[in-house]
C-alpha cells in the first residue's frame, strides 16, 4: 500500500529556501513597481492593462527546484539582440511592447489584428513550472504565468483543413541590434502541428516570477513547450497563422540537417556537432541524464505513435 506522508505540494524544510526566495522576489518586484518592468515608460501602462495579480499559483511551485530569477533573465538566446548570452538582458530594454498587435491569419474563422489585450485573458492566466531545455545542452526551470494556447486557438475558430499554426517574431530594426547580423533569415519563425499547438501543456507565456515577462525572456507574448528543444519556444509573437501545409522555421531553413520541424528532446538523437544525452541545469555543478520528451513523455508520447523520431527530429 502506498502511504503518502505527504501531499506533493506541500512544503518540506529542505523546499523553505526556494519558496522564501521566490516570494521575497515577487514582494521585491511589487515594492519596485514600474521600475522592475523594463525601465522604459511602456511599463507603466502595462502595470494597468497588463495586470496579472490574480495569476493562480502551480501548486509545484512550493517543492520545485526554480533556476534562480538572475539566470533566467540573464542568461539568454534572443539572436535579434545579438548572440551572445548576456546580449539580450543588455540591449532587450529598447523593445516597445506596449502597445502590441498580433496577426491572426490563414485558416481560422476569426482572423484580423487583436490588441494583445484582445488576444489574451490577463484575468485567466496561471502559473506552469516548467523546463526549458536548450538544444546547447543547458536547461532551467521556471515559473513561467501564462494562458494554454490551446485556450486562444479555440477563440480564434481554425478551419478543419488547419493542420498546424505558425508563428512570426517582431522584425524591428530600430530596436533590434542583432537584425543586423543574417545569422537567421528574419524574422524569426517556428511552428507547431495543430494537435501539439492544443497540447493542454502548450502555454503562451505573457509573465514568469510572479511578474510580466521582461523583455529579454520574450514579452510580451512568447510560446513556451516544454517538451521540445527551447528554440520552439519563440519570443515576442506578431503573428499567428494557421496552415495546411507545415511551415517553414527559421532554424530548419539555416541548418536542415541540426534543426528539424519537430525537435523534440530526444537524448537519442544527437545534434550532428554534440550529444544531447547529458544536460547542465543552470545553477548546478555536474549534469543530468536529459529524458525523453524534456520529461514529459506520459503527456505528450502518443501524438508521435508510430512515427520514426529519428527520421521527424
Ligand atoms: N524570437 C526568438 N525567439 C527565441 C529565440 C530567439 O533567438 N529569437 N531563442 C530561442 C532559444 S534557442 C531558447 S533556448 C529560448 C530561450 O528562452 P529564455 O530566454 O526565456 O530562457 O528562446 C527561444 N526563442
Ligand atoms: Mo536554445
Amino acid at each position: 500500500m502506498l502511504i503518502k506522508s505527504r501531499e506533493s505540494w506541500m512544503l518540506s524544510e529542505n523546499d523553505v529556501t526556494d519558496k522564501d526566495i521566490y516570494l521575497n522576489r515577487r514582494s521585491f518586484m511589487k515594492m519596485s513597481g514600474a521600475a522592475a518592468l523594463a525601465g522604459t515608460i511602456a511599463s507603466h501602462a502595462q502595470a494597468v492593462d497588463r495586470d496579472i495579480a490574480g495569476y493562480k499559483k502551480d501548486p509545484s511551485s512550493l517543492s520545485s527546484e526554480l533556476t534562480s530569477y538572475e539566470a533566467v533573465t540573464g542568461y539568454n538566446n534572443f539572436y535579434e539582440f545579438g548572440m551572445g548570452k548576456d546580449d539580450p538582458a543588455k540591449y532587450a530594454h529598447k523593445l516597445t511592447t506596449d502597445p502590441w498587435t498580433v496577426k491572426v491569419s490563414g485558416l481560422a474563422e476569426k482572423t484580423g489584428t487583436y490588441a494583445l489585450e484582445d488576444l489574451i485573458d490577463f484575468k485567466a492566466v496561471e502559473e506552469r513550472i516548467y523546463r526549458l531545455r536548450c538544444v546547447e545542452a543547458w536547461s532551467m526551470v521556471v515559473p513561467w504565468i501564462g494562458i494554454p494556447l490551446k485556450d486562444i486557438i479555440k477563440k480564434l475558430e481554425p478551419k478543419s483543413e488547419a493542420r498546424y499554426v505558425a508563428f512570426k517574431t517582431l522584425k524591428r530594426k530600430s530596436e533590434m541590434r542583432g537584425l543586423r547580423w543574417p545569422v537567421l533569415d528574419w524574422p524569426y519563425q517556428e511552428g507547431l502541428r495543430l494537435d501539439e499547438a492544443m497540447n493542454p501543456l502548450t502555454l503562451m507565456a505573457v509573465g514568469l516570477y510572479g511578474d510580466l515577462l521582461p523583455n529579454q525572456n520574450g514579452a510580451p507574448l512568447r510560446l513556451v513547450v516544454p517538451w521540445k528543444y527551447g528554440f520552439k519556444s519563440i519570443k515576442s509573437v506578431v503573428n499567428i497563422d494557421f496552415t495546411r501545409r507545415e511551415p517553414m522555421t527559421s532554424w530548419k531553413r539555416s541548418a536542415p540537417r541540426e534543426y528539424g520541424f519537430y525537435s523534440n528532446v530526444n537524448p537519442e538523437v544527437d545534434h550532428p556537432r554534440w550529444s544531447q544525452s547529458t544536460e547542465r541545469r543552470i545553477g548546478e555543478w555536474g549534469r543530468r541524464d536529459t529524458l525523453m520528451f524534456n520529461g514529459y513523455e506520459e503527456q505528450v508520447a502518443e501524438m508521435y505513435t508510430g512515427m520514426d523520431l529519428k527520421k521527424y527530429f
